[in-house]
């Protein structure tokens, strides 16, 4: 059926009396059907790509470019007086993430669909996504982000299954939504979620509920990436719910393509995204028991069958479960983990590679390396670290093990659909395979020194920074100035990933306007990040930079030449809106912290220059680039790694030797901020900058500083600055999940 059809049908209407609810709807009815008449990829070998995050966003216009019928369904909608980027805000995004993580497994299904590999997804149903951001008093505040209503993309299904915890059983039931490939295949999102789940808990716009009851809470929320202890053993179980019911997906699919479980690796292959999912080691283990396979043969199938991918460094973020959590939660699973950890106690007599430490811990990437058959990094520069440090012990017991993937993104939705001006100017001057092939981005080079060409894409930057000036003003009444120069750093709001940084450049601009040093051309220094609700010290950044944004908005001497913004509710819906305006894009974690990053790979692809440090992904994309394309500052992952081991790094120092420092970090408790907030917060943050300043921000603001004003400088070449963006562009092909995809399959999955 055709929009009109469905309009009929439903509404009884014609398109042109619907509202945009209704339209959006019709579509969604619409979209679903098409997608069930593609097929999905089949084949022996099956890939299970199971996290507990797929930070998807919003679907229809994504899945009407990737159906291939975006444009025709656009024209039918404006003949009749409609607007698709009215009726897309509709649509409330399923924000089944809290960053990287998951928007990386978001892009990975839909090139697993485009290339056409037999593989799906398998994660929770949370009701609520990551918590709503909300600004009063220039602090954030956290309220309920509900996505689901009684339509949606999810369709139920009717797989269920029984789960056991500790003195209770649940039902799980499976519901999926159709991930559609670029003009190809489908395949599915397996979302897992119970029925006994209770949305009355949440009361009050309030995130905050009884985190005993789990029967009614279980997938309630998503977890924020910090939390307190309640929250902690709710994980416990979430984890264990989502990968029992996956394993049993596994074993009934693979059962009915006639899999004998004896060689269950030949039928599937399970990537862990990051330590989550990692019970599914010993939850299939002791399910393979249960069916009668003895435990040394279930353990070697195992082995066999589970890959792990890691996403961080951080050692706090590594999972360690005290083992009376699990003992309390999945008390089944407490003889496997035993057995697991005395087969590696019994062969290493290294405690660094145990299982279960002297604090009585689970390490749950321990268990992933030992009993998986590959271990990868997500750049070059933190496999090297995983292998050369890290896990260096691990290496050396299996160096066989241990390999690299570099991050993607889908071109699909960070190209194509959030920037169609540019997708349009490269397919006039390439033509269309770039679609397919984002390689071949490179012939764009050729471009290079043609005027004509710069020019344009320097019309099609501002009018995206024209049209994200429109949606800001329209949906949080902030004030654009689209002809000065976009600086912006999103991402999750983390003291390693430095937007203090950013903050103390901001108020030595602010020092230099003050005293009549204006720049030519103004800066609007753009932010977007959520910090976790526990996260003390992330709240107190954002309190500063929202201070920050007031004072001088406040400030007539100032405001002209300089603005600050930071975005309320970052999300993957403002990415699609700020990256494509971008003019310099801010990547600068404490090198060796950033295992990647793939927000530097979008807005690569959208034309703007990376003011980075050698961090994550963005060496790679330093070395596709070259020096003139990018402003590097800031020490070495190795200088810093060896500031760690030495313990010589001391804030203090850099704060009373260097006076521009000082006095930068001494105006976060001035009277002139302080009118705008609260001093508990900002003298909080300023004596942590002095007196610890674990990710060494004082040690590369003068680097940092030196280099931003290069890259500020060099704008004022329009023409040259194009060239910077044209070469960016032409490289970024490299960054496709396409490509990922492709090695993850070549190397590890191996599936035909
Ligand atoms: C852990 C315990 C309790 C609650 C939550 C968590 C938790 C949740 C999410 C811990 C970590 C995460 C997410 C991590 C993440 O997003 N890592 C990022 O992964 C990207 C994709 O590989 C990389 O590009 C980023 O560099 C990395 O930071």
């Amino acid at each position: 059926m055709n929009l009109a059809e469905v309009a009929k049908t439903r509404c009884g209407k014609e398109i042109k009396d619907c509202t945009n609810e209704e339209l959006y709807y019709s579509l969604l009815e619409m979209t679903k059907g098409m997608a069930k008449d593609k097929v999905s990829s089949e084949g022996k070998k099956k890939l299970y790509y199971i996290s507990a995050e797929f930070l998807i966003g919003k679907l229809l216009s994504n899945n009407l470019i990737n159906l291939g019928i975006y444009e025709d369904v656009k024209k039918v909608l404006e003949e009749n007086g409609k607007s698709l980027t009215e009726i897309e805000e509709v649509e409330p995004e399923p924000s089944l993430g809290n960053g990287g993580l998951g928007r990386l497994a978001a892009c990975f299904l839909d090139s697993i669909a485009t290339l056409g590999l037999n593989g799906d997804g398998v994660g929770l149903n949370y009701h609520y996504g990551l918590f709503k951001q909300v600004f009063n008093n220039n602090l954030q505040s956290e309220t309920p982000n509900p996505w689901m209503e009684k339509e949606s993309w999810l369709t139920k299904t009717d797989v269920v299954y029984p789960i056991s915890f500790g003195g209770f059983n649940l039902t799980s039931r499976m519901y999926d939504i159709d991930v559609i490939g670029y003009d190809n295949r489908t395949t599915k999102l397996h979302l897992f979620d119970v029925e006994t789940v209770d949305e009355s808990m949440v009361k009050d716009d309030n995130i905050n509920f009884d985190k005993e009851d789990i029967k009614r809470n279980l997938t309630l929320f998503l977890y924020p990436d910090d939390s307190d202890d309640a929250g902690r053993i709710l994980r416990v179980y979430q984890q264990y719910f989502m990968v029992s019911s996956g394993a049993r997906l596994i074993l009934d699919e693979a059962a009915a393509r006639g899999c004998n479980l004896h060689d269950l690796a030949d039928y599937a292959t399970i990537q862990i995204n990051d330590t989550h999912p990692t019970m599914v080691i010993p939850e299939l283990i002791r399910l393979l028991m249960e069916r009668g396979i003895g435990m040394d043969e279930a353990i070697s199938i195992v082995s066999k069958t589970c890959a792990y991918t890691n996403h961080t460094i951080l050692a706090e973020a590594l999972e360690k479960w005290p083992m009376h959590y699990l003992e309390k939660a999945v008390p089944q699973l407490l003889p496997i983990i035993y057995e697991l950890h005395n087969r590696i106690a019994a062969k290493y007599e290294d405690k660094s590679v145990a299982i279960i430490d002297d604090e009585k811990r689970v390490h749950m990437a321990h268990i992933d390396i030992h009993y998986g058959y590959s271990v990868n990094g997500v750049a070059y520069l933190h496999t090297e670290i995983l292998k050369n440090s890290e896990l260096n012990n691990f290496y050396k017991l299996y160096p066989e093990k241990f390999n690299n993937k570099t991050n993607g993104i889908t071109f699909r939705r960070w190209l194509l659909h959030c920037n169609p001006s540019l997708a349009k100017l490269i397919e006039e001057l390439i033509g269309p395979g770039f679609k397919k092939d984002a390689m071949e981005l490179e012939k764009l080079a050729s471009f290079a020194n043609d005027e004509g060409v710069l020019d344009r894409l320097l019309g099609v930057k501002t009018e995206a920074k024209a049209e994200l000036k429109n949606y800001l003003k329209h949906t949080q009444g902030i004030e654009l100035n689209e002809n000065s120069i976009f600086d912006i750093q999103v991402k999750r709001l983390h003291e390693y990933k430095r937007q203090q940084m950013n903050a103390l450049y901001v108020i030595q601009k602010y020092f230099e306007i003050k005293e009549g040093k204006k720049p030519s051309t103004p800066i609007t220094v753009l932010f977007g990040a959520k910090a976790a609700p526990a996260y003390v010290i992330a709240k107190d950044i954002i309190h500063l930079i929202l201070c920050l944004q007031q004072l001088i908005d406040n400030d007539p001497e100032v405001s002209p030449y300089l603005k600050v913004v930071m975005v309320e509710n970052y999300n993957v819906t403002l990415a699609e809106k700020l990256i494509p305006a971008a003019d310099i894009h801010e990547q600068i974690s404490l090198a060796s912290k950033e295992a990647s990053g793939t927000s530097n790979m979008k807005f690569m692809l959208n034309g703007a220059v990376a003011l980075g440090t050698m961090d994550g992904a963005n060496v790679e994309i330093a070395d596709l680039v070259g020096e003139d394309n990018i402003y590097i500052f800031g020490e070495s992952s190795d200088a810093v790694i060896d500031h760690y081991a030495k313990s010589d790094y001391v804030s203090r120092d850099f704060y009373e030797k260097d006076e521009d420092i000082k006095r930068a970090v001494d105006f976060i408790v001035s009277e002139e901020i302080l009118k705008f907030g609260q001093r508990e917060n900002l003298q909080r943050l300023h004596d942590e900058l002095i007196n610890k300043d674990w990710f060494m921000t004082l040690l590369d603001l003068k680097s940092y500083k030196e280099q931003k004003e290069k890259a500020l400088k060099d704008y004022e070449d329009r023409r040259t600055w194009a060239k910077k963006m044209l070469v960016n562009i032409s490289k970024a092909g490299f960054f496709s999940s396409d490509r990922t995809i492709q090695q993850y399959n070549d190397e590890v999955w191996k599936l035909k």
